[in-house]
């Protein structure tokens, strides 16, 4: 009897530790993309110029291959095959961003564009008649340029703009959508843009840009959060977050001065944006503020080249964030002496002061920054989730390049999704209340300064064919086979090169 007791305990046991080999019921699975590198259109009916815009036209040449997203896959025209590929893989769900100067030509919230609002109205209706869950991006980098040429994020006009621009979408669209995400990756908006030349307004301004922007885009973030909890959400009851990109950065040794330099790496890299909004007590990381202070104070400046939050501030954007969306891709191994960059002083890398290492064996995508980290995701889910008190994440962006020579036999990106998906699983097993995870990308798209050199897409498209071909690439079959069984076979191989769209769905 007492055997049979145990034997039946340890089945409970056994099943409940076999239970996260499976992707629960309600896990959303979806993929992602972003306005400016799909829709194109980019003068279509009163949209207004955009940052992307204005750089591609004046300064093609800081594009790799001088392109643009004027057309991108025209997903203004084709909206309607992109949801049938959602579709076709089956997705519970689809994470894509909106154009700020399609929806106000002005930039500020005066005049609301028809044709803007009734482009995205069309793409979620269209997603909602197949049961597809739309998550929304207010912003993925295209910012109006007439908020540019008055100092962007660099403006304390900043919030506001972003409150009313978020009121104004709120309003035209929360009767349908339930997930919004304001800002998408805070560290390439402000560090890429504003610090250096890898993105858009590429300013370059290294010893403050950074750290401007970083203020302005978290009060804009509580402001839209703030804005939806009072006004919004009541009625409408959806959830409001921030999409943070957080690649893995451990330490290259277990020495002390390693652990240190990667938590100050860590604390550079996301911390100035999630702490403020994640952390008990809110504001910037603490050692970061510090070396900060301290280097501005050496370096003549009156005062921290990073702005503090006052109090009330620093009280309003504390907790400001129903969800933690994280962008992940990859890991670095940070070091206190070795491997160090040759950056400008002064500068944010200069301020972190740590060298990165990527080691030989980690397989490379066509990306240069790109390689296939083991157990990154697990690491750094877990570790955001015991350092912020186990918030709801979202997984918003996870996915893997390569040169369009590849072809169809996607077989590296296959590889890197089910290694990816693996460390969902185990971050499922130790507790993180992880509920969704979108694959960039749907299709292929414009890859920024890369232009259309690196394709991330689950579909290939065809950008030289008027129709701006879709056609599924074998890592879409795989993904579908994931979606529709909850689970990881190693050893599925699709035998078709014909997408199908499943009963029901
Ligand atoms: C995401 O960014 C974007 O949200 C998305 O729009 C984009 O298409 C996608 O990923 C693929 O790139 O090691 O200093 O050279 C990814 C974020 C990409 C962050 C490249 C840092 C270069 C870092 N990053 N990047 S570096």
């Amino acid at each position: 009897m007492k055997l049979l007791i145990f034997i039946s305990l340890l089945a409970v046991f056994c099943d409940a530790a076999l239970r996260h080999d499976r992707f629960p019921d309600d896990f959303l699975f979806g993929t992602a993309t972003a306005s400016y590198q799909i829709e194109g259109g980019w003068n279509a009916d009163d949209k207004g110029e955009n940052i992307w815009d204005r750089m591609t036209h004046t300064r093609p040449e800081v594009i790799k291959d001088r392109s643009n997203g004027d057309d991108a896959a025209d997903t203004y025209n084709n909206y309607k095959r992109d949801v049938e590929m959602m579709r076709e893989l089956g997705l519970d769900a689809y994470r894509f961003s909106l154009s700020w100067s399609r929806i106000l030509p002005n930039g500020l919230a005066n005049k609301v564009s028809e044709a803007g609002v009734a482009f995205y109205n069309n793409y979620i209706n269209e997603m909602l008649a197949y049961n597809i869950t739309p998550m929304v991006t207010l912003y993925h980098w295209d910012l109006p340029q007439k908020l540019q040429d008055l100092g962007g994020f660099a403006s304390p006009y900043f919030p506001e703009w972003f409150e009313n621009y978020a009121k104004v979408v709120f309003t035209q669209f929360g009767d349908r959508v339930k997930y919004w995400i304001t800002f998408n990756e805070p560290r390439e908006i402000c560090y890429q843009g504003y610090g250096y030349v890898e993105k858009a307004p590429i300013l370059n301004i290294t010893d403050v840009g950074t750290y401007y922007c970083a203020k302005n885009l978290v009060l804009g973030h509580a402001r839209a959060y703030h804005v939806y909890n009072d006004l919004f959400k009541p009625t409408q009851g959806g959830e409001c977050g921030i999409t943070i990109s957080v690649n893995w950065m451990g330490p290259l040794t277990d020495s002390e001065e390693d652990l240190y330099a990667a938590e100050i790496k860590r604390q550079a890299d996301w911390g100035i944006f999630a702490e403020p909004i994640f952390s008990e007590q809110g504001g910037f990381p603490k050692e970061f503020s510090e070396i900060v202070a301290k280097k501005s104070a050496e370096q003549g400046y009156p005062s921290s080249r990073l702005p503090a939050f006052t109090e009330e501030e620093r009280e309003y954007v504390r907790g400001a964030s129903d969800f933690f969306g994280v962008n992940h891709y990859t890991a670095n191994l940070i070091s206190a002496n070795e491997y160090k960059g040759n950056w400008p002083v002064p500068s944010m890398y200069a301020d972190v002061d740590v060298g990165t290492y990527v080691p030989p064996e980690w397989v490379p995508a066509a990306s240069s920054w790109l390689k296939l980290a083991p157990n990154s995701i697990f690491n750094a889910l877990t570790h955001l989730h015991n350092r912020y008190n186990g918030p709801v994440f979202y997984i918003t962006e996870n996915g893997w390049s390569q040169l369009l020579e590849e072809g169809y036999e996607d077989d590296s990106r296959i590889a890197y999704y089910r290694a990816a998906l693996n460390s969902v699983l185990d971050c499922l097993h130790a507790g993180v209340d992880l509920r969704g995870y979108m694959a960039w990308s749907l299709m292929d798209n414009f890859e920024w300064m890369q232009g259309y050199t690196e394709r991330f897409g689950l579909y290939e498209v065809d950008f030289t064919s008027p129709q701006k071909t879709r056609t599924p690439r074998k890592s879409a079959f795989v993904y579908k086979h994931i979606i529709s069984t909850r689970a990881i076979d190693p050893d599925y191989e699709p035998d078709t090169r014909t997408m199908w769209i499943d009963e029901g769905h």
